[in-house]
């Protein structure tokens, strides 16, 4: 669990910048790009990371989500701006309102008294694990996503060396 709101912020504001990244990679057409017909588009991912950060409403810290209301139909440049902004709200209400010790408090989840530190992890868990699913849909629309934790295929190449398919 997360141990130190100094260490968090510190970790979350590197996972973020890892986000916002990619979310300057989308463009307006690739936002409609889908595995199937019935799953989420790669704008709806986008819009499901901006939204997410207010779940921690629910831990207790209160700060504003997203400006807008209408979603993953904006264009690609207002969804990185707002990930943008909801994203230093948050690092802004924790620093504000939260010491070490409300980490260990307890707020229940889905009917689990969750450590609000366990929260935490799970937030830039869950980022994480979107984040891959936003890369294979940027693939699939023709887009290069940025190197998140090593080189992406053009990296490689970039870089002298024979790229991992
Ligand atoms: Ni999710």
């Amino acid at each position: 669990m997360i141990a130190s709101i100094s260490n968090f912020v510190e970790e979350w504001k590197r996972e973020a910048e890892m986000t916002a990244g990619l979310l300057d990679s989308l463009t307006d057409e690739s936002l409609k790009r889908r595995i199937a017909e019935d799953r989420r588009t790669l704008g709806d991912l986008a819009w499901h990371l901006i939204t997410s950060i207010q779940y921690m409403n629910a831990l207790g810290l209160a700060f504003e989500g997203a400006d807008e209301r209408d979603g993953a139909n904006r264009p690609a440049s207002a969804l990185a701006r707002d990930y943008r902004t909801v994203s230093d709200r948050f690092i802004d209400a924790i620093q504000r309102q939260w010491n070490e010790a409300n980490l260990s408090d307890r707020v229940e989840i889905a009917g689990e008294a969750w450590k609000n530190g366990d929260s935490l992890r799970f937030a830039l868990m869950h980022q994480a694990h979107h984040r891959g699913q936003m890369t294979v849909l940027m693939r699939q629309a023709g887009l290069r996503p940025p190197g998140l934790y090593g080189p992406t295929y053009e990296t490689w190449i970039e870089q002298g060396m024979a790229p991992r398919a």
